[in-house]
């Protein structure tokens, strides 16, 4: 690993720094920890943002700033504790910006919060809890007083995410087409159903709403009894139906085997884990969810499973230039578990149905 310590100088609130060392999560940006030397100074995490995704990395670590200070402002206002572990803090390097940028790339720091951990899977309980953090994390955005730019604009927009697909079949730039002709077809018979959100939003009945849009269960903070601290990888929180982060949670929770398990027998929809989450979610969401919103959870249960499928078949046709491998079908591989997950949540839509409508 290269020495990172010149970075970290940047960041003069860090000081003396022990030890850093490479954090293996998420697919995108790259992700450290800074041990520091004085033993009551908080450690940090160092990351350096995917510039190639994140192309406006000012309009990033603005929404981020905004957001944070949104939140750390009602947590001080409602006299809560402890509030370091409940909401990042991103630090300014010298020049005050939260990032700082050399030719290695972009920069940023945050504390790192103590006493904490992420849990890959899920029970029935933290899901409970995790509906209830990420509907409250929606609610207390409600008012936020600027409009978020759409720092990667269209990124749940599923027309948009099929308009993609289909130019990666167009082009077949890396020959792999005709092996994947099966699943493209499979996902073009259900194309026009899984966009009715897009068409509800053109036809003024479903609104946009500020949205994490990343909610998978290791993208929150647990204090070590297991109790919710706080909402983490804050990156892609922009404007977006309300089903992002209903959906893509449930998409990782709900799902019994691995994002990319190879055996596809593994994947299967958890109803109680569905269950808990929707009651969460509702629970805390309800103040601000139209009838047409809580309505389409069911389909937004299955349009992240969908989504996800389309995005990684995407990428596997155009030769794997956007998600992390670490085998050569592993974008394959990936798109059939998530593929799978979508039917298995479509078998399970009159049973979500009928759990929603016993909620309300
Ligand atoms: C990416 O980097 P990570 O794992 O948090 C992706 C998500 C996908 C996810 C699939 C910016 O998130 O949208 O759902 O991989 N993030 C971006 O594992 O594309
Ligand atoms: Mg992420």
């Amino acid at each position: 690993m290269t020495d990172l310590t010149p970075i970290i100088k940047h960041f003069p609130e860090v000081g003396e720094v022990q030890e850093i060392k490479a954090l293996t999560s998420g697919l995108i940006n790259q992700t450290y920890l800074v041990k520091t030397a004085d033993e009551k100074a908080p450690n940090y995490v160092l990351q350096r943002i995917n510039n190639n995704i994140f192309c406006d990395v000012d309009m990033l670590q603005h929404n981020i700033e905004v957001v944070t200070g949104h939140i750390r402002q009602k947590l001080v206002a409602a006299n809560e504790d402890d509030i370091e572990r409940k909401v990042l803090r991103f630090i300014p390097a010298t020049d005050g910006k939260t990032y700082y940028k050399d030719e290695s790339g972009y920069w940023r720091v945050s504390v790192f919060i103590p006493e904490s951990q992420t849990l890959e899977a899920v029970t029935p309980e933290s899901s409970y809890l995790a509906g209830l953090k990420f509907g409250e994390f929606q609610a207390m955005l409600a008012d936020v007083p600027e409009q978020l730019g759409e720092i990667i604009p269209n990124f749940h927009n599923m027309e948009f995410r099929l308009q993609q697909l289909r130019e990666a079949v167009a082009e077949n730039k890396v020959g792999r087409l005709a092996e994947v002709q099966d699943i493209v077809d499979a996902i073009e018979k259900d194309a026009e159903k899984m966009c009715s959100a897009e068409r509800l939003h053109r036809e003024g009945k479903l609104p946009k709403r500020i949205c994490h849009c990343d909610t998978k269960v290791s993208n929150m903070m647990f204090d070590m009894e297991g109790k919710v601290l706080c909402v983490i990888d804050l990156d892609t929180i922009m404007p977006s139906f309300i089903f992002s982060d209903f959906g893509d949670f449930l998409r990782s929770a709900a799902n019994t085997g691995k994002e990319d398990d190879a055996d596809l027998n593994n994947v299967q929809f958890n109803m109680e884990i569905f269950k808990a989450f929707a009651k969460g979610y509702i629970e805390s969401a309800r103040v601000f969810l139209t009838p047409l919103e809580i309505e389409m959870l069911p389909y937004a249960a299955q349009l992240f499973p969908y989504m996800q499928a389309v995005r990684f078949l995407a990428d596997y046709i155009n030769g794997d230039t956007y998600y992390q491998t670490k085998y050569a079908d592993h974008n394959l591989v990936r798109t059939k578990a998530q593929y799978k997950l979508y039917q298995e949540a479509c078998k399970a839509e009159p049973a979500m149905k009928e759990y929603i409508a016993s909620l309300m």
